[in-house]
């Protein structure tokens, strides 16, 4: 069913006395879930670093200088380790991130097409993040058996173009599809903290709230600033805004897992309390995101322990994808779609750049 949220609608419950919001997030929440299982996802980086974008929240473009090591795309038995090692420490799923704009038809895609059959046949649900995705890749994802993608909105309209110019927001809106089309289950959000107002993060949940169907999976994310990035100096996000995003999100978003995402290092046990009740239930584990660092996992299984939560099994929203032989080659594919470049001017990103090249030179 089609959902028709306003943006004025939508600024209306964010900017709710914060004791209503969470009650009436938290009653959303009992409802449509079951509030005491959380489900638990680990990242892995399977391609680090050097990417061509300019998104200026992130530590893995190549113009921005920051500390990160870079590395090629992982083997199917590295993958498969680390699969199996997220499995025994209670991940049900597997999101594998790689530092991309688009996915290519070349031997990498063909690679991470068997990554996911392996991961797959671990009986784990497996996520992918490889940056703009066509119609037939998606297909031959989901063939391979893949489970969810993730292509974050990351924040409005308005406001990407003040983050983002090699990237336009009709091409995400179009990979989201994409993966609609293909059976997969979406998993797209945004990030916070990053300069926008509070009309901007309505405008991002309004858009993903009006999907049709909407994300089975909202990431919300607090940016973490990282040194060299055009944002490096954005401010910790407080804790309220986590809350009242993640509430918001789960008032209109009832069915999905909203996932309590980048950024809990800085927040305390107590924020975290307060966002598993205001409808948080999906959290990354593992001390790692792809490049910046995560609670350590006993920590997160402590607070699970005080809190009386528990990590969800796999495959309770949805089936085991089975896979298909048409998952084979993906060389033969014919016609290069031509993603948006807006190319437009973002000065801070611009300086990041500039600085970047004097500190190399
Ligand atoms: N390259 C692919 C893409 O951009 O779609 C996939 C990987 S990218 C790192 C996945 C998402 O991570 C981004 O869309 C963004 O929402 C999130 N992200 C990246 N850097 C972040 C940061 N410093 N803080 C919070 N979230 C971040
Ligand atoms: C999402 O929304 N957040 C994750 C995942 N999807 C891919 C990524 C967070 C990355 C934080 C910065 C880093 O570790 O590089
Ligand atoms: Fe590249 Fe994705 Fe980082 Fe943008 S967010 S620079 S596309 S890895």
């Amino acid at each position: 069913m089609n959902s028709s949220w306003t943006r004025e609608k939508v600024l209306e419950i964010y900017n709710k006395p914060l004791m209503e919001l969470m009650y009436e997030a938290a009653q959303t929440h009992r409802i449509n879930h079951n509030p005491l299982e959380v489900q638990v996802s680990t990242l892995l980086s399977i391609k680090t670093g050097g990417c061509p974008e300019d998104c200026g929240y992130c530590p893995q473009a190549a113009r921005y200088h920051t500390d990160i090591d870079n590395n090629d795309l992982m083997s199917v038995s590295q993958v498969k380790a680390q699969a199996l090692r997220a499995k025994s420490n209670g991940s049900s799923r597997l999101c594998m991130g790689a530092a991309w704009r688009n996915i290519k038809d070349n031997a990498d895609f063909d690679q991470v097409l068997e990554m996911v059959k392996t991961v797959n046949g671990l009986d784990m649900e497996v996520c992918c993040t490889l940056g703009m995705m066509t119609e037939s890749q998606a297909q031959k994802l989901s063939d391979a058996g893949l489970y969810a993608y993730n292509h974050n909105l990351d924040t409005s309209e308005e406001h990407y173009k003040e983050v983002i110019s090699t990237r336009g927001y009709d091409d995400r809106l179009k990979t989201i599809e994409n993966a609609n089309k293909a059976g997969i289950s979406v998993c797209s959000g945004g990030i916070i903290g990053m300069g926008e107002t509070a009309n901007d993060r309505a405008g991002m949940l309004t858009t993903l709230a009006n999907m049709n169907p909407q994300p089975k999976s909202v990431p919300i994310n607090a940016l973490v600033a990282v040194e060299g990035t055009p944002l490096e100096d954005q401010k910790v996000v407080p804790i309220w805004d986590m809350v009242k995003m993640v509430a918001t999100a789960r008032i209109v978003m009832p069915k999905a897992v909203v996932r309590l995402s980048a950024g809990r290092t800085e927040m305390s046990d107590e924020g975290q309390t307060l966002c598993f009740l205001a409808g948080a239930s999906s959290i990354f584990a593992g001390d790692k995101l792809l490049t910046t660092p995560n609670p350590d996992i006993n920590k997160d299984m402590e607070l699970f322990k005080i809190l009386g939560l528990s990590p969800k099994a796999p495959f309770v929203d949805g089936e085991k994808p089975k896979t298909k032989e048409t998952a084979a080659s993906c060389m033969s594919t014919k016609g290069n779609v031509k993603w948006s470049r807006p190319a437009h001017k973002i000065e801070r990103n611009e300086k990041a750049k500039e600085k970047a090249k004097e500190l190399r030179s």
